[in-house]
């Protein structure tokens, strides 16, 4: 598959920034019509995708614009020196494509999300988009394989981020899989 070279400013000195791009550019080999940019490295501990899935409208439209929106994951990624702790890239779509220069990133450091960055974590583990409560705005849910429940490590948790016409709000919840009975 053709590399292009990106038309947009991207400061490759920040790594975060570029573990965003490296996993968009993995995303583009799986989301028809998107974009492609050039890139560096690969993103450490892996990269997972949501995006809209055939047929499902709008659904991955976060800021209800009326295109849909990439959210790429890296788990891996340290976040404030937590070695994995990692974080989710959400790209706004526009009629050209996924634009890279247009994005937010979301950790547990983003406003709004419960908790803070835990070494291994592995926020972004697993993705999924859908408007949860209705209001035509798509809302990021986010998994963390490694997050801790009360003594139980690794127990995983779930975040579920809400869409707002801005993006992403500082609107959340957090919980873990109930108990086993
Ligand atoms: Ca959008
Ligand atoms: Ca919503």
């Amino acid at each position: 598959m053709r590399r292009r070279t990106v038309e947009e400013a991207v400061d490759m000195r920040r790594r975060p920034l570029r573990a965003l791009v490296a996993g968009l550019l993995l995303a583009g080999a799986a989301v028809a019509g998107i974009r492609q940019w050039a890139a560096g490295t690969g993103t450490p501990g892996g990269v997972s995708v949501a995006a809209a899935t055939v047929g499902s409208g709008r659904a991955a439209d976060v800021d209800g614009d009326g295109y849909d929106d990439l959210a790429v994951g890296a788990p891996g990624a340290a976040v404030r020196g937590k070695d994995g702790a990692g974080y989710v890239g959400l790209a706004f779509g526009s009629k050209t494509g996924v634009h890279v220069a247009r994005h937010q990133v979301l950790s547990r450091a983003y406003p709004g999300v419960p908790g803070e960055p835990r070494a291994h974590e592995r926020f972004g583990s697993a993705l999924a988009l859908g408007d949860m409560d209705g209001d035509g705005h798509a809302d990021l849910v986010v998994g963390a394989s490694g997050a801790t429940a009360g003594d139980v490590r690794g127990a995983g948790s779930v975040t579920v981020v809400f869409g707002a016409r801005t993006g992403l709000s500082h609107r959340a919840i957090a919980f873990h899989a109930p108990a086993p009975s």
